[in-house]
């Protein structure tokens, strides 16, 4: 265990159950990884054991249905991670090759002070616990205790321009190791992007764990975006590069297949993949499917960013 709190999935029940509760915080003492260096975990571990956790704050989606905790094992088992192997249960193995230290991330573009970040000043950003649904674009769902930091937190660092208009994202390159890198499947290295007020919103985050301990490589170590409004492939895993822009940046998906796959992605149960209906998903563990929520039910908290835009076109 890294992070010295519960584990959601261990909670009480009545801590991630009530209807309201969907989005729950628990925020780690600021400052508490000071001593986390890499290979070494224990240093923040006892700082973290300090803090326990505050209070958990809780957002309160509009309609949001409540929703047990995944199993840590499926959310580690059943992954997408295409740069090792396409099949569900390829990464959890594949990945294992991941060198995840040192690790730095450059952030530059339309800022006033570009940076390269390494992993152990990352992991000194004060850390919440936040319980998400992930709905992936393909029709199942997860709900996952991600640990991390707004990305706002950091975008704030480096002072983006007025010229900054959107945040491009970008995942390590490294065919050795990446063996899914040395065919095409997408254009390597797999790129992301949102609009710089969706990357400010506090909702999206950079997750540096989950369910209470550090990031499995095989959910995008060291440290990964989590949009939870947003099909899952929006949430790219391993970033090594975060760059400010003017213009709307290319997108893996998006350039892959643009007809199936939009630059916004936001989940809408009204607007079906030109193959298969996302009105409903299967929730990974169940039998049964449930009705996909607009938004992925985060609408209170995002549909403002979209107003006046016709989501279907900009899908
Ligand atoms: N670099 C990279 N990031 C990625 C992907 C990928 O193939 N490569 N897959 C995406 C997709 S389709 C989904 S659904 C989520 C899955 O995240 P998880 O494995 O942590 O559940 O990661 C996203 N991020
Ligand atoms: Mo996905």
């Amino acid at each position: 265990m890294l992070f010295k709190f519960p584990a959601a999935s261990l909670a009480r029940e009545d801590e991630v159950t009530p209807r309201e509760l969907v989005l729950s915080r628990r925020t780690l003492l600021a400052g508490g990884a000071a001593a986390f260096t890499a290979g070494s975990l224990t240093g923040w571990l006892g700082l973290a054991q300090a803090a326990a956790f505050e209070a958990a704050t809780t957002v309160k989606p509009a309609d949001a249905k409540l929703d047990a905790v995944t199993p840590m094992k499926s959310a580690t088992t059943y992954n997408n991670y295409y740069e090792f192997g396409t099949g569900k249960s390829d990464p959890a193995d594949g990945a294992k090759a991941l060198r995840t230290r040192p690790w730095e991330i450059a952030i530059g573009g339309e800022v006033a002070k570009p940076i390269t970040i390494g992993i152990d000043d990352l992991l000194k950003f004060p850390m919440e616990e936040r319980v998400y649904r992930l709905r992936c674009v393909e029709g199942w769902s997860m709900v996952i205790p991600w640990i991390g930091f707004p990305l706002a937190e950091l975008l704030k660092r480096v002072e983006p321009t007025g010229n900054a208009k959107y945040v491009a994202f970008q995942t390590l390159l490294d065919p050795e190791r990446m063996y899914g890198q040395k065919s095409w499947v997408l254009n390597w290295p797999y790129v992301e992007g949102l609009r710089l007020d969706e990357a400010m919103n506090p909702l999206t985050l950079m997750a540096v764990g989950m369910y209470g301990e550090t990031m499995p490589n095989q959910n995008g170590a060291p440290i990964r975006l989590v949009v939870p409004w947003k099909y899952g492939f929006k949430s790219i895993k391993s970033v090594v590069k975060i760059t400010l822009v003017k213009d709307q940046p290319p997108t893996a998906w998006n350039s892959s297949q643009p007809r199936e796959y939009g630059f916004y992605s936001n989940v809408n149960p009204e607007v079906d993949h030109p193959r298969w209906s996302q009105a409903t998903e299967r929730r990974v563990g169940d039998f049964s499917r449930r009705k996909t929520l607009p938004f992925n039910g985060y609408g209170e908290e995002v549909a403002s960013l979209y107003t006046g835009m016709d989501l279907r076109a900009n899908f």
